[in-house]
């Protein structure tokens, strides 16, 4: 009889379990099949706009990348599924039509991923350009399964959270776009990065300093003078989770 302490293996699937059998398990090699960012942040937050200026730099540098559009008014999903088609069969509004669309997509996914995938080589870099309905990240679950999906696929996957710096412009709105990128980070699971768009629209680069190096005293005085006392409790609290830079920084 022979004991094994672990079992070394080549592993099909990412991520790779920690044991098997009971036994600890030793990974040699994984397959990856990809990498992929997820572009998400509120409407307008120039999402769009940073996947077209990453493609423009990966073509400079010679690199491999492929943009999807995952807004069902855009051109990626249109075949699978069109907005405009949905709101007027259905009778929804834009954001209803929206939820409709990527609840489809999700139901999908397979055939529509496999399609997609189809030309593109193992090591191409993928970048889905996300609508900027905040649903979709802070509580309806379909970004969430569609990440989950690309994970069973072999992705690495990572989070690009866009805000625009006039976020940065206010103590209020400073707590607000926090709060929404943080409800991704928990809806989401994945290593995500904070990126401040439309800094070339910041008058004084030196007030956004406030926000990017939060003094929790000075900020909170400042939201405590802006909200009714019976909110006081509240604002410490949600200040000491946004300037906490272990948690969330720009
Ligand atoms: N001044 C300035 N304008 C920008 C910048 N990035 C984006 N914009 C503008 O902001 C508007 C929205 O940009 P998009 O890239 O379409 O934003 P989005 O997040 O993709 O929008 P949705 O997909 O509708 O949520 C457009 O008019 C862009 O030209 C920037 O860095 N500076
Ligand atoms: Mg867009």
């Amino acid at each position: 009889m022979i004991l094994l302490d672990a079992l070394v293996v080549e592993w099909d699937h990412w991520p790779p379990p920690k044991s098997y059998l009971g036994l600890p398990l030793i990974v040699r090699g994984c397959s990856i099949m990809g990498f992929a960012q997820l572009v998400i942040g509120p409407a307008g937050s120039g999402k769009s706009t940073y996947c077209s200026s990453l493609y423009q730099h990966c073509e400079t540098v010679r690199r491999t990348i492929h943009i999807v559009n995952l807004d069902p008014a855009a051109e990626n999903i249109r075949e699978l599924i069109s907005l405009d088609d949905v709101m007027e069969e259905l009778g929804l509004g834009p954001n209803g039509g929206l939820i409709y669309c990527m609840e489809h997509l999700e139901e999908n996914l397979d055939d529509w991923l496999a399609d997609e995938l189809e030309n593109y080589l193992d090591d191409d870099y993928l970048v889905f350009d996300c609508p900027g309905q905040i649903e979709l990240f802070s509580h309806v679950p379909v970004l969430r399964n569609f990440v989950d999906h690309l994970k069973r696929k072999n992705f690495n996957v990572c989070v690009v959270y866009l805000l625009d710096s006039q976020f940065m412009t206010d103590v209020t709105k400073f707590i607000s776009g926090c709060m929404a990128s943080l409800s991704a980070m928990v809806q989401l699971e994945l290593p995500h990065v904070n990126i401040l768009s439309k800094m070339d629209l910041v008058k004084n680069k030196r007030d956004i300093g406030d926000y990017l190096n939060p003094e929790p005293r000075v900020l909170l005085s400042e939201l405590n003078e802006r909200m009714a006392p019976q909110f006081e409790k509240l604002n410490k609290a949600l200040m000491e989770l946004v300037s906490c830079k272990a948690i969330h920084t720009f």
